[in-house]
C-alpha cells in the first residue's frame, strides 16, 4: 500500500464548452476510489500561451492519491480521452488537458512523465491558480516558493483573470 502523496493538477479548457468540460473532469475525479479532491481554485480565463487559438479556462487542484504516479497519469489520459472527442471523426480535438505539476516533493524523468511539470514555470495560467491554493507552496525542484517564481516571471503578455 503506497502511502497517500499530496499531488497537485493543472486544468485547461479551450474547446467546447469549457467550464462544463472543467466541471465534468473534476466530477470524475472525484468518482475515482484512489484519490481526494483537497481543494479545487477559481476558475482563469488566460490567454493561450503558444500558437494562436481561443482563450482558456484554467483551474488547479490539490490531491491527495494512493496512486503512484504513473497510474496518475494513466486516470488522467483516461479521463482526457473520454472528454476530449465530440462523435465524429472530425472532432477529436481534445476539449481538455490534465497535467500534473507536483507529486509530493517527488522529482521524476521518465519518457512520458516528467514532474514539477516541465513548463510550469514559465506560466502564469498555472502559477496563478496553484498559489490561489496553497500560498506557501514550494518547488520541489528549485526550492523557490511559487509566489517567487511567478513574481520574477517577465511574460506581460500572459493574461490571467479569475472567471465570474
Ligand atoms: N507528460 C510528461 N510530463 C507530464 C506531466 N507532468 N503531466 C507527457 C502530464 N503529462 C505529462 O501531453 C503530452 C504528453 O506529455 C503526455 O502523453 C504525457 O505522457 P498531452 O496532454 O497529451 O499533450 P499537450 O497537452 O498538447 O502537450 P503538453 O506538452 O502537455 O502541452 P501543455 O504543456 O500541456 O500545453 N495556454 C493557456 N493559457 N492555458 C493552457 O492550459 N495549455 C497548453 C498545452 C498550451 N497553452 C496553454 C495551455
Ligand atoms: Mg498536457
Amino acid at each position: 500500500m503506497i502511502r497517500n502523496e499530496i499531488a497537485y493538477l493543472s486544468l485547461g479548457s479551450n474547446r467546447g464548452r469549457r467550464a462544463e468540460n472543467i466541471r465534468r473532469a473534476i466530477s470524475q475525479l472525484r468518482d475515482q476510489p484512489d484519490l481526494r479532491i483537497k481543494a479545487i481554485s477559481s476558475l482563469y480565463e488566460t490567454s493561450p500561451v503558444g500558437f494562436k487559438q481561443p482563450l482558456y479556462l484554467n483551474a488547479a487542484l490539490k490531491i491527495k492519491t494512493s496512486l503512484p504516479p504513473e497510474k496518475l497519469l494513466e486516470c488522467l489520459k483516461k479521463i482526457e480521452e473520454d472528454l476530449g472527442r465530440h462523435p465524429g471523426p472530425r472532432w477529436r480535438a481534445r476539449t481538455i488537458d490534465l497535467d500534473i505539476i507536483f507529486y509530493g516533493r517527488r522529482l521524476l524523468r521518465a519518457r512520458n512523465l516528467v514532474v514539477p511539470h516541465p513548463q510550469f514555470r514559465f506560466r502564469r495560467f498555472v502559477l496563478i491558480p496553484l498559489l490561489e491554493l496553497s500560498p506557501r507552496l514550494k518547488d520541489p525542484k528549485t526550492k523557490k516558493p511559487i509566489g517567487q517564481i511567478l513574481a520574477n516571471l517577465t511574460s506581460p503578455d500572459q493574461k490571467v483573470r479569475l472567471k465570474k
